[in-house]
């Protein structure tokens, strides 16, 4: 399989994607189970291998030991294989964005640390749900600058979706509110919230995110919003941390890997899901509009595997 959809060289793909990883960590680990069974050694480069790959260290160790020691005849790839792929949390292969009470809009609450891709990623998911034929709304509930206001605009403009937005500094839960209303009376399918970045380290922004989803609880009770946590590939291990806290704090519902193009670690994903249980819901591949992905854990595995172009 090639890197990009023969048909148009700009789609984004799983493939093109993952390039990175495929040539980085992957590229060694085929290298050293591609032959016969390997050496004891060569299981070690195995383990190095997918540490390099920011799988974790304690977990790539747990995965060479099972494969090792699985009996069922398969290759020694094959054993790794499975073994990744046991690691992805179960998921209803169904699972789409969609709302929790019939007739009440899709709340989809995105969070995160400072630069992960956020807004990016709203203004991508803006665009896939406007393509399916839904009317979106943005709440711009990062009021910190007012540049973060403008560049939700902005993707809203590109994407088709409406914007509900305070003055720079307003109460972000305040905005929230206001764009659910505004959802209720225009009929809106699906409301996005924006917010503001932040160190999972700094509790009183820990608490104002729980704060707002107390507000959409008592305004839209039962909504069971998606809370989507966007996690930036490249940060390596501390973005399981991160995943934590922010879990603690809100209780996420999905992880939206980004910057998978931009890394040759993409074994976080196996790292994240292992230990939080929470799936990864989207990837995103790159700066553009189209890029992002709906993430199915076997194509990703695959992929993987796969020497690419
Ligand atoms: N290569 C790449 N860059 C991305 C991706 N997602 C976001 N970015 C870039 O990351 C930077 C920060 O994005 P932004 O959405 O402003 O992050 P926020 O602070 O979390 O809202 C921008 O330059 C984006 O273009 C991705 O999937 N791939
Ligand atoms: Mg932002």
């Amino acid at each position: 399989m090639v890197g990009t959809d023969p048909r148009d060289p700009t789609a984004s793909t799983l493939e093109g994607g993952l390039t990175r990883s495929r040539g980085g960590f992957m590229s060694r680990l085929r290298g050293l189970l591609g032959g016969a069974e390997p050496a004891p050694e060569a299981w070690d480069g195995v383990e190095e291998a997918l540490i390099a790959g920011d799988v974790g260290a304690q977990l790539a160790g747990r995965i060479v030991e099972r494969a090792r020691m699985r009996g069922d005849g398969a290759s020694a790839g094959e054993r790794v294989r499975l073994e990744l792929a046991a690691l992805l949390a179960p998921r209803d292969p169904d699972w789409d964005l969609r709302p929790a009470v019939v007739g009440q809009p899709t709340i989809i609450l995105v969070v995160g640390v400072n630069g992960t891709g956020k807004t990016t990623t709203i203004g991508k998911l803006a665009a896939r749900e406007r393509r399916a034929g839904r009317r979106v709304i943005l709440a711009a509930a990062d009021t910190f600058r007012a540049a973060a206001i403008e560049q939700l605009r902005a993707w809203a403009d590109r994407s088709g979706a409406d914007v509900v937005a305070h003055a720079p500094g307003a109460d972000p839960g305040a905005v929230v509110y206001d764009a659910l209303d505004a959802a209720v009376a225009r009929g809106a399918d699906v409301v996005i919230a924006d917010t503001a970045g932040r160190l999972h380290t700094k509790a009183h922004l820990m608490d104002e995110l729980a704060k707002v989803r107390r507000i959409i609880e008592r305004r839209l009770p039962g909504s069971a919003p998606e809370t989507l946590f966007v996690l930036d590939a490249t940060t390596g291990q501390n973005g399981l941390a991160q995943a934590r806290a922010f879990n603690e704090a809100v209780g996420l519902t999905g992880v939206v890997l980004t910057k998978l193009d931009s890394t040759a670690r993409g074994g976080i994903v196996f790292a994240i899901e292992d230990q939080l249980r929470i799936p990864v819901r989207f990837i995103g591949v790159g700066e553009g509009i189209d890029d992002l992905l709906p993430f199915d854990p076997a194509r990703f595995v695959d992929a993987l595997f796969e020497a690419g172009a």
